[in-house]
């Protein structure tokens, strides 16, 4: 089971530019081969296919446990594309005056003729999210070393997008992702550590680049926030802590767990959508032609009602 908050773990900052190009380009943070819906969607299934977990118990927690907070993960992107398409096209309901004429230039239709300019699950170019970017192959070394493979590919993906799209409502969701998504590339490493031995400290960071390169991300790594491993259930996925423990493989600091979730702040709150808002509200030109369908020339409604009840 889970328990949802109406929560986001940033406070978005409101966007500069909206822009339908860089929302396609954070799309491949989305529904991505490495975006959130992938890491979502890979934690969970390998959580639900664990098999021997009372052996392997502080692994298990340690996954299902990630699981949960990649949810939260998709929502701060899909928020992101929300911001960004938000007044990309001009207001008003009229269409003979083409507001969304500007959309024809956008890299991804589907942000304005399947949705109301609003989140999609499909990556840069529009190709749907699909279920064969899950891997669960039942042997946990092999899950784990996949698990260290996609966070390091995902925060590959993030850095390009980062350089892409300057927009601070997109940094601020780069900057904590690429923190979040840091603790879990070490989680994964430590897993496999405790699990064969092997010394995967001196891979690190994969790609080079620190997180505080982006200043976004170093601000939150000055607060710690890439040490913490939180833990996202009242009750359960209490044995996590064999796993995440030690020193963090490039800060040397020690990695803790926190018990309850990240602080929360509201979600943005979105305006309705301009071209095709749902309610629209008294239209005059359809009332009129409403009225005329169902009590023809006569400009008497009240003796016209009176007639059909009769
Ligand atoms: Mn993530």
């Amino acid at each position: 089971m889970i328990v949802r908050l109406d929560q986001l773990p940033i406070e978005f900052p409101k966007p500069m530019n909206p822009s339908p190009n860089s929302a396609a380009a954070v799309q491949e943070l989305l529904g991505g081969k490495f975006g959130e819906m992938s890491t979502l969607m890979n934690y969970t299934f390998q959580s639900f296919n664990f098999r021997g977990r009372d052996k392997m118990r502080p692994f298990y927690d340690l996954i299902a446990n990630i699981a949960a907070e990649e949810y939260s993960h998709i929502e701060l992107v899909a928020y992101t594309i929300n911001l960004l398409l938000t007044g990309s096209t001009k207001r008003g309901t009229d269409p003979s005056a083409t507001p969304m004429a500007g959309a024809l230039d956008a890299r991804n239709s589907y942000h304005f003729i399947a949705s109301g300019q609003s989140a999609m699950p499909v990556d840069s170019q529009g190709n749907p999210w699909n279920g064969t970017y899950v891997f669960s192959s039942g042997n946990l070394k092999l899950d784990l070393l996949h698990n260290f493979f996609l966070e390091c590919g995902a925060r590959a993906n993030k850095m390009r997008v980062y350089e892409m799209v300057d927009d601070p409502a997109a940094r601020a969701m780069l900057g904590y992702l690429l923190v979040r998504g840091g603790t879990h590339i070490v989680a994964y490493a430590r897993a496999l550590e405790k699990l064969t031995g092997a010394d995967l400290s001196k891979l690190f960071p994969i790609p080079d680049l620190s997180n505080q390169r982006f200043p976004e991300a170093r601000v939150l790594e000055e607060r710690n926030l890439g040490h913490v491993m939180f833990r996202f259930s009242p009750n359960d996925y209490k044995t996590f802590d064999q796993v995440w423990n030690g020193p963090h493989p490039e800060t040397g600091k020690p990695l803790v767990v926190e018990d309850g979730i990240p602080a929360g702040f509201p979600p943005p709150a979105l305006d309705e959508e301009p071209q095709l808002p749902a309610p629209m509200g008294l239209d005059a030109a359809f009332m009129k032609d409403a009225a005329q369908r169902l009590f023809g020339n006569d400009p008497d409604v009240s003796s016209a009602m009176r007639g059909m009840n009769a």
